[in-house]
């Protein structure tokens, strides 16, 4: 818990206001694609698998000369995400085993020396840019390749014993201060050569008492921040950095793979959930914990009804595609948001006055006066009852097909009003009602 006096400490000047401003449209586009992809999308068994199999930098080299592209189309990924409703996209430009989508001068471990020969970040921003979605980057600031990077507790050459003079032992050829160098270079690299960039999504923060972890101090993140800032003034910068203690040290807050119940905690406050589709967010052939259409389309609607954005990951496999599994899950994100994205886009939480239905999540547009009901349970009753709702509306109606729907004051109880519902639900797995309120 950070006490409101040392929030008060600032990198910047921006005041309030402005921030507003600058954050104006993620608040109101609210759903983003996340691309986790990579040499490990050629293990295909998880992003973390040099981690996770302590492999080193020889072991990991077969990743590297196999990495082969072929079916990279980044028009088609850049379709795929806007029919599926998603309006910015974050791409890892480096993910924690180090190797750079984008073509660095600082390193060779980059995609144009595969058998890719480009820079396939420029490739993706070029064609997500040319059908109008904002523009992310993500950049580890975990690198398990770089040489200078000193070997910590997260490490695949995480030594068993523990002790301080161990790490010293695996360190000593080893220096922070060029690492933190490289990290300035690749990110002036990548906020000065590719346009306008929206969102940078750096990743993360380990503190630790033993020493053994890193955090602000170790990635120099205050004057990274600045660097960031000055390069880019527009763009928003998530919260992994370890500046908690600065009012202005992160625009949102994160939370990963939390359940549609924990959102609820975070009404009030900047965020952003980053969810999986199958638990890995690279790319994981062998996994067989897909999300349903349904625990999908939950994510999105609790996160808007919490006043939260949603990112949405996909691992594209080694070739460049999205599989099929990922295809299907974004078809059908793209038949409900066809039809429904106006009870997501620009909305928020409803007014504590406005009570849920029986098996339903609110969300509200506070410009238009607006107030859609999901119901994750249709009626088998005809009957909806609204409570509490009499004078409060003027209109309802599907949001799918704008059609009427008529009600009228209840009998047993004139505070709330019954809607009469067609026997057949719409064609969606969680239709939504749109209500017109009278204030
Ligand atoms: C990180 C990465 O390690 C992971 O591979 C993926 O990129 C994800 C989006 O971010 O995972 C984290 C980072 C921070 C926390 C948890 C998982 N955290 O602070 O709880």
């Amino acid at each position: 818990i950070v006490s409101p006096v040392l929030a008060q400490k600032m990198i910047g000047n921006e005041t309030d206001a402005q921030k507003e401003k600058r954050m104006e449209w993620w608040k109101d586009d609210r759903f983003g694609m996340f691309i986790h992809w990579g040499l490990y999308s050629g293990a295909a068994r998880h992003e973390w698998v040099k981690h996770n199999e302590k492999i080193d930098n020889a072991g990991y080299q077969k990743y590297f000369d196999q990495f082969n592209p072929d079916l990279f189309d980044p028009q088609k990924w850049a379709a795929q995400a806007k029919a599926a409703g998603m309006k910015y996209a974050v791409l890892t430009t480096k993910h924690h085993e180090g190797f750079c989508l984008f073509d660095s001068k600082y390193t060779d471990y980059k995609a144009p020396n595969t058998q890719a020969k480009r820079d396939l970040v420029r490739e993706y921003v070029n064609a997500f840019r040319a059908q109008g979605l904002k523009i992310g980057f993500y950049y580890s600031l975990l690198d398990w390749h770089h040489p200078d990077y000193t070997i910590d507790e997260i490490h695949p050459q995480s030594p068993k014993d523990k002790s301080d003079a161990s790490y010293a032992a695996l360190n000593k050829n080893r220096d922070m201060a060029k690492y933190r160098q490289y990290m300035r270079d690749q990110i002036t690299e990548l906020l000065t050569k590719y346009g306008k960039i929206d969102i940078l999504w750096l990743d993360f923060s380990f503190p630790r008492a033993d020493g053994h972890g890193k955090g602000k101090d170790e990635w120099g993140s205050v004057e990274l921040l600045k660097l960031i800032r000055k390069l880019q003034p527009g763009i928003i910068v998530d919260n992994r950095l370890n500046l908690e203690e600065y009012k202005d040290g992160a625009d949102f807050e994160t939370p990963e793979q939390v359940s549609t119940k924990e959102l609820l905690k975070y009404r009030g406050k900047t965020w952003e959930t980053c969810q999986t589709f199958s638990g890995s967010w690279g790319y994981y052939r062998d996994e067989n914990t897909w999300k349903t259409h349904r625990q999908l389309l939950d994510l999105l609607i609790t996160s808007t009804s919490n006043g939260g954005n949603l990112i949405l990951n996909v691992g594209p496999t080694a070739r460049g595609e999205f599989d099929y599994r990922a295809t299907r899950a974004l078809d059908s994100l793209s038949h409900w948001m066809h039809a429904n994205s106006t009870a997501i886009y620009n909305c928020t939480y409803a007014p504590d006055t406005y009570k849920a239905p029986d098996s339903s999540k609110l969300t509200y547009n506070q410009t238009t006066k607006r107030l859609y009901v999901h119901l994750y349970n249709y009626p088998n009753t005809g009957k909806l009852i609204l409570p509490g709702y009499n004078g409060k509306i003027s209109y309802a109606q599907f949001l799918n097909d704008h059609s009427e729907l008529l009600y009228k004051p209840s009998a047993s109880n004139t505070e709330d009003l019954v809607l009469t519902l067609p026997a057949k639900k719409p064609d969606y797995e969680i239709p939504v009602i749109e209500l017109t309120l009278t204030n």
